[in-house]
């Protein structure tokens, strides 16, 4: 009788900690998917944002691109005209980052885009932020689009940061006519976070959100403008 409650015991035990290791492996592998899926507005992901405003659209990717097992897609009607535009965050054969936007024109279908990291925003990052063709582990990559000069036109904003020591936000905005779809207006060098706070004000943090250093920037005419130094 002893060793039979005894033998329950263990086989209970048994299936209870089969149970719990797989709740963490679950967890895990949701964590994992939710770091690399972002997505417009979710609440899971705010806390990885490298771009943030209160009202935008975004994808994001995260680390060694090898690991990327499938692309993000964003269609935003950028200028409300009826036709979505479309954004792209996915890998090349090489491992490789692809940032990519898209118009395609209402009346022949035309498709104009634009490689946001070969066509000179890799250029910008620093080495740390680097690996090969590709973005270092600790890297974050992101497409948002934002009204920053609030003229009804959303513009593009193309981040890469470590959330620490290195952002690289740039703003393009976008043209609905002739061959370029997307025009580079300027970037923002910083630590942590490029935050757009209404007001065509952008502030861009020097250390963590809630340390409130940040430097002021105002984005006007295709032009971005440093207007305070630190605060
Ligand atoms: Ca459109
Ligand atoms: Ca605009």
């Amino acid at each position: 009788m002893y060793s039979e409650n005894l033998l329950k015991i263990v086989i209970i035990s048994a299936i209870v900690f089969i149970i719990a290791i797989a709740g963490l492996v679950i967890s895990k592998a949701n964590r994992e998917d939710e770091m690399q899926t972002g997505g417009a507005n979710s609440e899971s992901n705010v806390d990885m944002n490298i771009f943030e405003a209160s009202e935008y659209d975004y994808i994001l990717m995260y680390g060694d691109t090898s690991l990327w097992d499938d692309e993000k897609n964003l269609g935003i009607d950028l200028d409300a005209d009826g036709t979505s535009e479309e954004f792209i965050i996915s890998r090349g054969v090489t491992g490789d980052v692809i940032l990519k936007g898209i118009r395609r024109d209402a009346s022949d279908g035309r498709i104009f885009e634009t490689e946001f990291w070969t066509s000179g925003f890799s250029d910008l990052l620093p080495p740390s932020l680097k690996k090969g063709n590709g973005i270092n582990d600790n890297c974050f990559v992101q497409i948002s689009c934002c009204d920053i000069d609030e003229d009804e036109i959303k513009e593009i904003l193309i981040s890469a940061g470590d959330k620490q020591v290195a952002n690289i936000t740039a703003i393009y905005e976008y043209s609905s006519i002739g061959e370029m779809p997307f025009k580079y207006c300027g970037y923002i060098e910083t630590s942590t976070v490029v935050r757009y706070i209404g007001g065509k004000t952008i502030r861009a943090y020097s250390a963590g959100v809630r340390d409130n250093k940040y430097y002021t920037y105002i984005y006007d005419d295709e032009k971005i403008t440093n207007i305070t130094g630190n605060n």
